[in-house]
């Protein structure tokens, strides 16, 4: 979060406030974290694979309960094991942290555990960020893959309470079903505790 201060052209002192949250999100390659973010800030999705390289950035704001705006910087963070060396410099100053797996591949549940939250919090302990702060929720991507499902709703619930996320959700990117819900609950969720 940050605040400018300038001054008018009447030398009346202004403040202008901007909330700007960055926001992470983890998961196995694939698993749709790239195509989550394309649909809810450009309405696109697109079949083919295309692997993120080390790390991309979007924002997109959003509009809070109360009528306020938040800044969402948005960190797409590659998954291939190829960048595990380099990813944890992306943590830095997270507030947010969404966690993806892909409802039809139960090895991408398993890894949520470990090394996604494991990575994360072992570099949130780090003595300059406070591990408390950071809100996180859970996402089952294509679940318009209905019949090939092999994650039941309640893993995702029993594992979202573990980590102690804000919660789980099972979206689908490819459909736009439950995206906006889950980053606008996510950023909601900051302002729930700390923002009052
Ligand atoms: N059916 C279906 N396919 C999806 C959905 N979301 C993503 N995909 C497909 O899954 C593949 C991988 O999606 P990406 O968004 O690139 O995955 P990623 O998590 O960003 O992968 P990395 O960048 O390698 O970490 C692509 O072919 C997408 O079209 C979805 O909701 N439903
Ligand atoms: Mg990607």
């Amino acid at each position: 979060m940050s605040s400018n201060k300038y001054t008018g052209g009447s030398g009346v002192q202004i403040m202008k406030q901007k909330l700007v949250l960055k926001l992470v999100l983890l998961g196995d390659p694939g698993v749709g974290k790239t195509s989550l973010i394309s649909q809810f800030v450009h309405a696109r999705f697109r079949h083919s694979y295309q692997l993120t390289v080390g790390l991309d950035i979007s924002s997109k704001q959003v509009k809070l309960k109360d009528g306020r705006t938040v800044t969402l910087s948005i960190n797409d963070i590659g998954g291939q094991a190829r960048f595990a060396a380099i990813r944890h410099m992306f943590f830095k100053g997270a507030h947010l942290a969404m966690f993806v797996y892909d409802v039809t591949r139960a090895e991408t549940l398993e890894n949520i555990m470990d090394p996604w939250y494991k990575e994360l919090m072992e570099f949130c302990s780090q003595p300059d960020t406070t591990k408390s702060a950071i809100k996180t929720i859970l996402v089952g991507n294509k679940s318009d893959l209905e019949d090939y499902r092999m994650v039941e709703e309640e893993e995702g619930n029993s594992l979202a309470k573990r980590m102690g996320a804000i919660g789980h959700i099972s979206a689908s990117a490819k459909e736009n079903l439950k995206v906006d819900d889950a980053f606008k609950a996510l950023a909601q969720s900051f302002f729930d505790e700390v923002g009052k």
